[in-house]
């Protein structure tokens, strides 16, 4: 087995895999190794199972075959193979946004739902985009209406979604040209697929662009609507201190770790580790408590608006189980190794699926209905607490790590948190990158991925890009990574930021690195950075920002999705491993070269962090030539000493 420290830069999660070769159990990691050597040609993406003549499969060295059965060469086989991982993510996160539609619904139409509106003020303004008449209406009757309109989105047929028409006019302009507008969510995916069938689409130029459609069909709508949605039933985040690592489990409480995606569940859960009643009971089989920590992307959702620690990022998800302290965990959709089921007999783990679309066979099953969403939760703590019980104190071994933070920083409260309460605005922001002081914004965003040692990608590049002055803002387990490097304390401004940054962060109290939510808030990053060419000086359009976007240790389809729409917004991104393309030429260069050109931004590949995050200073540096930012670099801003 590698050491530990080849496999995670994290000590917490060091000692758990440490645990586990003692114990003989195994992890992703020493799965993943058993897995060498893995299939080239499914790695270079030149492996095509769409149709029953196939498999086929092309020779990457030219002396074997060079087209399938059917004709189809690399190009279009890899393509077919690419944007069908980006439905898949776009399916996903969309799904999700379908989801909290559908609680909106159920919370306007049902009292006792267990759900409240939260953010009325956010549900106003997108009723007011959505061309609703308000006038006289009561909360629950917009609320009906305005996830009415969102649900539409979805089945829309014919013309745009509204939220792409957020974006700025040029970038819309962009869009419409190039055909790559979405018109319905659901649409752009089913197209997408249609088109990658057996015997379609054979252009791998043609492909790629309904690949971008579909993804933006997820960045300005199913993930946006999930972003915006969430905020109105569960509130708009606001800065909240938490903590992070495996540390936030207690000993002496039952620990119950919510561990995928959707805040529909997990929020009522919060609301059911208080119930009196399961209190009590927690207290009555000697427990002092129940302790709920969240994992993923639910954990991010109900860090930043709840402050509930989280119990660590994808990789983590084995490791907690690994202390023998968690007395249930509760999963919902996307991220969940179905290896839990094992893992979890080899302690007292209760695991429990919720959702119909996710269960793992021989792993009990408690369906969450939004009609009944509290009374769920109920059970589901229940179990948990219950099976506290059955918990053996001699097994129990908690890492102390543990790490304070700060998340729930949005696109909307960027106008506070530089403005000030009395004139908020992007002006600072843009002010503060135009004379130099920030030179750019960087979204390092993403999974984990065992290829790489855990946390190593995202925390050396958020270091060596907060280090260069540039403002880093993160989601997904990326955020996490870093939260447990201590990169999201405003502290960490003092010990890492450049000069220009650091005097930005010292003003206001703020981290470097600001924590933005989950992987569906992305959509917040597409935001904000409208809300940056809106306020002038910095361009016309997204493509004239100086941002990068990077994933140093994705995953997840839903990555290729994020980083297709991101790119499609006029976005330079780096992937750290390179996506699955290599064996096609012509489609390598359209992604790392050619994409530029039709709609302002590209892919590059670099798995060396520190030269990833060079690789996007680079671009920020000719985005602020080209606006003629280029003198105004921190050190020529700052007073010159004169003795
Ligand atoms: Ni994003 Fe969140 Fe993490 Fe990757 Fe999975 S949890 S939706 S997909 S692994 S960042
Ligand atoms: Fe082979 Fe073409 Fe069928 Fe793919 S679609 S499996 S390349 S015959």
């Amino acid at each position: 087995m590698k050491e530990p420290s080849r496999r995670s830069v994290d000590s917490a999660a060091q000692q758990m895999i440490a645990r586990a070769a003692e114990d003989q159990v195994d992890l992703v990691w020493d799965r993943y190794e058993a897995m060498q050597p893995q299939c080239g040609f499914g790695q270079l993406g030149i492996c095509c199972r769409i149709c029953h003549m196939g498999p086929c499969r092309v020779d990457p060295f030219g002396d074997g075959p060079q087209e399938g059965v059917c004709g189809a060469d690399a190009n279009a086989i890899a393509a077919r193979n690419l944007v069908r991982m980006i439905a898949a993510g776009a399916a996903a996160h969309s799904d999700h946004g379908r989801d909290v539609a559908l609680a909106l619904l159920e919370a306007a139409r049902n009292p006792d739902s267990g759900y409240k509106i939260r953010d009325p003020q956010k549900l106003a303004v997108i009723a007011q985009e959505y061309g609703l008449d308000t006038e006289g209406k009561s909360v629950p009757e917009i609320a009906e209406a305005v996830a009415q309109q969102a649900l539409a989105e979805f089945g829309q047929q014919e013309g745009e979604l509204k939220f792409a028409l957020r974006a700025p006019a040029s970038r819309v302009k962009v869009w419409r040209e190039r055909g790559l507008m979405p018109r319905g969510i659901d649409r752009e995916i089913v197209e997408l697929m249609h088109q990658t069938a057996m015997g379609v689409d054979a252009d791998y130029r043609n492909i790629i662009k309904q690949g971008m459609r579909a993804a933006l069909a997820d960045g300005w709508g199913g993930s946006m609507i999930a972003t915006d949605l969430q905020d109105v039933l569960f509130g708009s985040p606001q800065p909240i201190r938490a903590k992070t690592n495996l540390g936030v489990l207690k000993e002496d409480h039952v620990n119950i770790v919510v561990h995928g995606h959707e805040p529909v569940l997990s929020e009522m859960i919060v609301e059911a580790a208080r119930d009196s009643e399961l209190l009590a009971r927690a207290r009555e089989l000697g427990a002092d408590g129940i302790n709920l920590a969240g994992q993923c992307c639910t954990g991010n959702e109900l860090l930043m608006r709840k402050g509930i620690p989280s119990a660590g990022t994808f990789l983590h998800q084995e490791l907690a189980i690994m202390t023998g302290a968690v007395d249930a965990m509760v999963v919902d959709v996307q991220c969940v190794m179905p290896r839990l089921a094992e893992l979890t007999q080899r302690f007292h783990t209760q695991l429990l699926t919720t959702s119909r679309k996710a269960k793992i066979p021989h792993v009990q099953h408690l369906e969450f209905r939004e009609g009944q969403a509290l009374t769920t939760a109920k059970e589901i703590v229940s179990v948990g607490v219950e099976n506290f019980a059955n918990r053996n104190g001699q097994r129990v071994q908690i890492p102390a790590e543990q790490m304070d933070l700060i998340a729930g920083f949005t696109a909307e409260y960027v106008n506070t948190l530089l403005g000030g309460r009395f004139r908020p605005s992007y002006r600072p922001l843009n002010d503060a990158i135009m004379t130099g002081r920030i030179r750019g914004v960087a979204g390092v965003v993403g999974c984990e991925n065992p290829q790489v040692p855990q946390g190593s990608g995202h925390i050396a590049m958020s270091k060596e890009l907060i280090k260069n002055d540039v403002l880093v803002v993160v989601t997904g387990c990326s955020a996490l990574a870093d939260a447990r490097a201590g990169l999201l304390c405003p502290e960490a401004a003092l010990e890492w930021a450049g000069e220009g940054l650091k005097e930005v962060c010292e003003a206001i109290g703020m981290p470097p690195v600001l924590h933005v939510g989950s992987c569906v808030d992305n959509s917040r990053i597409l935001i904000a950075c409208t809300n940056m060419v809106t306020e002038g000086g910095l361009g016309e359009d997204i493509s004239d920002l100086p941002v990068a976007g990077a994933a140093p240790e994705w995953m997840s389809e839903k990555a290729i999705t994020i980083g297709y729409y991101v790119v499609a917004s006029g976005i330079y991104t780096v992937f750290g491993t390179p996506h699955n393309v290599l064996g096609a030429p012509d489609l390598h260069k359209l992604v790392v070269d050619e994409l530029e050109e039709m709609v302002g931004a590209r892919f590059d590949f670099e798995p060396d962090p520190i030269k990833a995050a060079h690789m996007m200073i680079a671009h920020m540096d000719k985005k602020r030539a080209a606006l003629g930012l280029d003198e105004m670099m921190y050190e020529q801003a700052a007073p010159v000493a004169t003795s």
